[in-house]
């Protein structure tokens, strides 16, 4: 009866470790989304707007990693270089941390800048490497129709960074560069779990994007769960029974 007893409780404390574990792992995420352009093109990538506005395509350039992405044009003319937009389709659901990274410098001149967005809909987060005299990485939200402020951290942005903006699953933004927390849990938004496209956008010819890479965590279904849980509880029990007879 005592064994009974020992394995049952064996069973339920590893249920509740298969059921903890999802957020014990939570710091680990998994590579969603990337490109680096190294072999020379945005294959996957068209030149697109969501809303519709003109959208032409950025040079591939020679960079220190192999190639970039760069703008077009300079100066704030009308030509085509102020509508450098490149879109893809994504699939990504049940997203709950995750984080927004590029590689990116952008110019001293004005207009420059360089920008990751994820969208979900309409909706988006967009995150800028702002040359010209805002030097500063940036970030907004677009959702429900309506901009967040613009988050702004000072920054030498003419020269190349690594950039990540990092969300919890409770909407809380931070900012990392070059691989250092620089500011953490400075905004809070709603929180989108589902992403359809990642948009990029270069501002003219002194703007470059290396790569781009979204990583996160996933909720796993609960139903899944649970089951994987009380069936590692059973085999454990039948594990136990079997060495008993022995
Ligand atoms: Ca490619
Ligand atoms: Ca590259």
């Amino acid at each position: 009866m005592k064994r009974q007893v020992l394995t049952i409780w064996l069973s339920v404390i590893l249920v509740a470790l298969v059921l903890l574990y999802p957020s014990t792992a939570s710091a680990d995420m998994s590579v969603l989304f990337f490109d680096d352009f190294d072999d020379g093109d945005y294959a996957g990538w068209t030149a697109n707007h969501w809303n519709g506005n003109p959208a032409t395509a950025p040079d591939v350039a020679t960079s220190p990693e192999g190639y970039s992405l760069r703008g077009t044009g300079s100066g704030y003319s009308q030509d085509p270089g102020l509508n450098v937009w490149l879109a893809q389709d994504i699939s990504l659901s049940n997203v709950v941390e995750f984080q927004i990274e590029m590689r990116a410098k952008s110019g001293p001149q004005w207009p420059n800048c360089a920008w990751v967005m994820l969208l979900s809909g309409t909706d988006y987060y967009a995150c800028g490497d702002y040359g010209e005299s805002s030097q500063s990485a940036c970030f907004f939200s677009f959702i429900g129709g309506n901009d967040s402020p613009w988050s702004k951290y000072s920054i030498n942005a003419n020269v190349w960074h690594d950039f990540a903006w990092a969300r919890d699953g409770d909407g809380w933004w931070s900012l990392g560069i070059d691989g250092q927390d620089v500011w953490h849990n400075f905004a809070q938004y709603d929180v989108l779990s589902s992403f359809d496209q990642i948009a990029i956008h270069i501002l003219r010819n002194q703007s470059e994007i290396e790569w781009v890479r979204i990583s996160g965590t996933t909720v796993p279904v609960p139903g899944a769960v649970v089951l994987a849980g009380l069936g590692l509880g059973t085999s454990l029990v039948s594990l136990l029974r079997r060495r008993m007879t022995l």
